[in-house]
């Protein structure tokens, strides 16, 4: 514990989901460091402790999406599906944290309301809602990248007579489509797992697309006993092999360029990546992502499917996508996606051309036409990544909001640290792999690179760290430099910030790899921490000690 008297406790972390959890287990049982963590909801999970609407699922494969550090934990936890649903995983989240006996450093149901950084005694303050304060030495951010849920300011919304629901704030009792007409508006991830379950139960349901969505079948299955005891005798192994991944994940690996390899070989090998499942068409070649004619092969093999699968030809042809690069947005994963547009109780509209001009009192109104619902369900996103940690009003050095340091778009030094901002670390920030990456994988790597800084921090009698300016307008740069390798930056996509209006377009994660950053942050760690400034307060006059 730091000997500094005028701080509550070492560290604030801000959120329970996978990333605070472990984060705050570190910082108790490795760095010895007193914790104070808030959470805006009852209870751990994050993400999946707020996104409970129908057919919520993870689209990495259970046996990689779950944390790693622990033998006993995998040993003892065993996942039933393929795909985990979401109230599977938010058991594992409260089977972790009753493991770990995490509850005790939280404070549950208290939303931050903003951290302040005080220059004079070099800490921070929280404010929680309730006006509590808790000053602290350290911050960390633990409030994942799609945590900012985002609701488009539809003209009439308040005046709307029927339910709202978005997918990201599901009422936890569930909500009861039985003999109900439903509106989706979006067909992202939330809404393409959503839809099925909601056609099933419900007497009619529309969709409301703007854009085109590709996605990919789950074939989600049952985890046999034996197999799983397969995977749980490998689990050491498969952890270490996932972190040498791209992705973070055990996926095939590419069999080659898309461009040279022979019209049927890359035909046989979609082929047996769609029958398998999930998102491997992706990684089936080592071009998909970085040349348009490439990845228009495997786009087109996935139109061809939706052709095929849909009946009516005109809906089919509304649902092909043709407007970003496949993969650049988003991958979906899905069951029965496509096959719900075939039932006669669901009936597609396209807001392309003409958007939703507003939300009539009966439901939402598209070209003079007003689409008569009892529920609207909002699957319309999130404002990802920099969003959640806006919206924790964080001031730093020279009272400079964060929102003013970010005004060109979220910038950091190795997605965990930014200038101006001294000991804050932001797990899964701007600039990390994050959601290209498994994320829990990227999770456990960020917070024991902090933790393990902390340590040698405190070993050092150093009061403060911050990422240089330079050392982080070069991370920004380099961030920049390798998206641009790639076909990311064109979509409009989450990933760049398009679906917020007014939001800089700025390539938000880095591309190149959770096994290229890992060792980039090993790298800066044994070089002393380099691009970061560390400073001494017990030292006159106060210095910085660049370490090279
Ligand atoms: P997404 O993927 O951001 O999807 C949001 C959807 O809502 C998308 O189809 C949007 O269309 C649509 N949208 C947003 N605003 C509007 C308006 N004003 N009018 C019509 N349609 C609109 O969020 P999800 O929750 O589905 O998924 C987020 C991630 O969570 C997902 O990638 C997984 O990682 C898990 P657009 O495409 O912008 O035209």
């Amino acid at each position: 514990m730091s000997t500094q008297h005028n701080i509550d406790v070492d560290v604030v972390v801000v959120g329970a989901g996978f990333a605070g959890i472990y984060a705050t287990h570190l910082l108790r049982t490795k760095n010895n460091l007193t914790v104070q963590g808030f959470e805006k909801g009852s209870g751990v999970g994050g993400t999946w402790f707020w996104n409970r609407y129908p057919g919520a699922r993870c689209d990495a494969e259970s046996i990689v999406y779950s944390y790693g550090f622990d033998d006993e934990i995998q040993q003892e936890w065993t996942w039933s599906e393929r795909w985990a649903t979401q109230p599977e995983i938010l058991e594992y989240a409260n089977f972790v944290a009753d493991k770990l006996d995490i509850r005790q450093y939280y404070r549950f149901n208290t939303e931050v309301a903003s951290i302040t950084w005080d220059e004079e005694t070099a800490t921070w303050t929280t404010t929680t809602a309730d006006g509590a304060t808790t000053v602290s030495k350290y911050v960390i951010t633990a409030v994942g990248c799609l945590s900012a849920s985002q609701v488009p300011n539809f003209p009439g919304l308040a005046d709307y007579r029927g339910e709202v629901h978005h997918t990201g704030a599901w009422p936890h009792e569930g909500v009861d489509f039985t003999g109900k007409k439903v509106c989706v508006i979006g067909t992202g991830s939330s809404a393409i797992q959503s839809i099925p379950k909601i056609a099933e139960q419900a007497e009619h349901v529309t969709v409301f697309q703007r854009t085109a969505t590709f996605t990919v079948p789950a074939r989600n299955r049952p985890l046999g006993v034996d197999e799983m005891a397969l995977v749980k005798a490998a689990y050491p192994a498969l952890r270490e092999h996932a972190k040498t991944t791209v992705a973070g994940v055990i996926v095939k690996q590419p069999i080659g360029s898309a461009l040279e390899l022979d019209d049927a070989t890359v035909r046989a090998e979609l082929d047996a990546r769609w029958a398998s499942g999930g998102p491997s068409v992706m990684n089936a070649f080592t071009d998909t992502m970085t040349d348009m004619e490439a990845n228009q092969i495997t786009a087109e093999y996935v139109r061809e499917q939706i052709r095929a699968t849909v009946k009516d030809p005109a809906t089919a042809a509304l649902l092909t996508p043709d407007a970003y690069p496949i993969g650049t947005k988003r991958i979906c994963v899905d069951t029965d996606y496509y096959e719900t547009y075939n039932r006669d109780n669901v009936a597609l509209v396209s807001v392309r051309e003409h958007p939703i001009e507003r939300i009539g009192s009966r439901g939402p109104v598209v070209d003079g036409v007003e689409h008569d619902c009892d529920i609207l369900v909002m699957a319309t996103g999130f404002d990802a990544i920099t969003g959640p940690l806006l919206r924790l009003n964080i001031t730093g050095r020279e009272g400079l909001p964060l929102s003013e340091a970010w005004a060109e778009g979220g910038k950091s030094y190795l997605g965990l640290s930014v200038a101006g901002f001294p000991n804050m670390f932001t797990i899964t920030g701007p600039g990390s792999p994050s959601v290209l990456t498994n994320m829990i994988v990227s999770i456990e790597q960020h917070a024991e690179w902090i933790t393990d800084a902390l340590l040698a921090l405190e070993e050092q009698g150093i009061d403060t760290i911050e990422a240089t300016p330079e050392a982080q307008e070069g991370w920004v740069s380099y961030v920049n430099e390798v998206a641009n390798t790639t076909l990311y930056p064109q979509a409009a996509s989450w990933y760049m910030g398009d679906n917020i209006p007014g939001k800089a377009r700025v390539f938000m994660p880095y591309a190149g790899g959770a096994h290229t950053y890992r060792s980039i942050c090993e790298d800066v760690a044994g070089a002393g921490y380099r691009g970061f400034a560390l400073s001494s307060r017990d030292r006159a006059p106060k210095v910085r000690v660049p370490v090279a």
